[in-house]
């Protein structure tokens, strides 16, 4: 879309909403890797508009077809957030296209979107929405999800694909990036441990990319507005959405920071996660998967780690990038943070204990 005459364009697409006033603003929103997403104004309101990525996302009726099925069991429940779903066309449409890109709408939810916690309240609330998902949803069959992204979160089949693009690379495998291939071999060891897990423990309905920009807290932080960003709700297992919040809320460092030296896990942020979870989960949540948890946030640093890693030897085809080593920094900042969990096992043990 060119930028001058994206509000033209944007006016367009909001008439299939029914909607005919003038935009008079149009913002980038959030930071997304996925989708494009914008705040648009028009004089009476604010929407969320969104250029859905077809690439990444190509069965876009299977993500009706959950959430759909969400919300129908959610209906008459006293949820304490909003779920904000994409919302029709006057003809009933959950898309709009211009010039061959999708293009979904969602009603505006006010209030603060962050990429870095402040501090462990705000850790403890996103932990207590996402468990609080996870709770709500229980009693829903997963028989009857679909997968969106085939094997999204299947450790093992990520690793075969990063063993596959080691085969395939056209890029040089020495210095950094050997170190890197190196470290991500040795992890073979998760993948064992999620083998057993993913044989002993319940598929739930889960959220599935639990980053901390995923929720919209109010904007005196006092409480979580909505949960957004539901694209991937489909099934999985509990140690998915507590472990990708240990590696977005109790990482001292952003996913994108270089900063080697500084990258470390915070373990106040990281028992506010676990009270705020296992709390909102209360007697839903086995001992079973209780006990996984503290693997989740490994689990989940190794699967990204790997995923950058193989976006990187397969020539940056998934992940945006900003420059030509992104998604290599990206792979060693979680590399830095899944080491980093690794040393602080025990202490982590700890307080995994002390949560009732
Ligand atoms: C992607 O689009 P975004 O930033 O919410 C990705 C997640 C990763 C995340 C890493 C569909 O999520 O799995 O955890 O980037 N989503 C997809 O930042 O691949
Ligand atoms: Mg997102």
């Amino acid at each position: 879309m060119i930028e001058l005459n994206m509000n033209a364009v944007i006016g367009q697409l909001l008439k299939h909403y029914g909607q005919e006033e003038e935009v008079t603003e149009v913002k980038k929103y959030g930071s997304g890797h996925i989708h494009k997403t914008f705040l648009v104004d028009i004089p009476s309101q604010q929407y969320i508009l969104q250029s859905f990525n077809r690439k990444v996302f190509p069965f876009p009726d299977r993500i009706a077809g959950n959430l759909q099925q969400v919300k129908t069991h959610l209906h008459g429940k006293n949820l304490e957030f909003n779920l904000p779903l994409p919302m029709r066309t006057t003809a009933g449409k959950l898309f709009t296209d211009h010039e061959n890109v999708f293009y979904r709408l969602f009603p505006f939810v006010e209030g603060k979107c962050i990429d870095k916690v402040e501090n462990p309240k705000q850790a403890y609330l996103a932990a207590q929405a996402f468990g609080g998902f996870i709770k709500a949803c229980a009693g829903i069959t997963t028989d009857g999800l679909e997968e969106v992204i085939e094997g999204f979160h299947d450790l093992s089949l990520r690793y075969r694909q990063f063993e596959m693009a080691l085969k395939n690379t056209q890029i040089e495998l020495s210095g950094e990036v050997l170190d890197m291939v190196e470290f991500y071999k040795k992890q073979v060891l998760l993948v064992r441990k999620y083998k057993h897990y993913v044989e002993t423990l319940p598929l739930r309905v889960t959220h599935n990319d639990t980053k901390i920009n995923n929720v919209i807290f109010s904007d005196d932080f006092s409480k979580i507005n909505a949960v957004i960003d539901l694209d991937t709700v489909m099934a999985g297992y509990v140690f998915y959405d507590f472990g990708d919040l240990v590696r977005t809320v109790a990482c001292t460092e952003e996913e994108g920071s270089v900063e080697w030296d500084k990258i470390d896990i915070d373990l106040d942020k990281y028992a506010a996660l676990l009270q705020g979870f296992v709390e909102a989960m209360d007697s839903e949540l086995s001992a079973e998967e209780k006990e996984s948890l503290p693997f989740g946030g490994e689990m989940m640093a190794c699967i990204m780690g790997l995923r950058f890693l193989t976006d990187y030897l397969n020539g940056n085809i998934y992940y945006p990038i900003s420059y030509q080593d992104h998604n290599l920094h990206r792979s060693k900042n979680q590399a830095l943070l899944l080491q980093a969990l690794q040393t602080k096992r025990k202490s982590i043990s700890l307080l995994l204990e002390k949560v009732q």
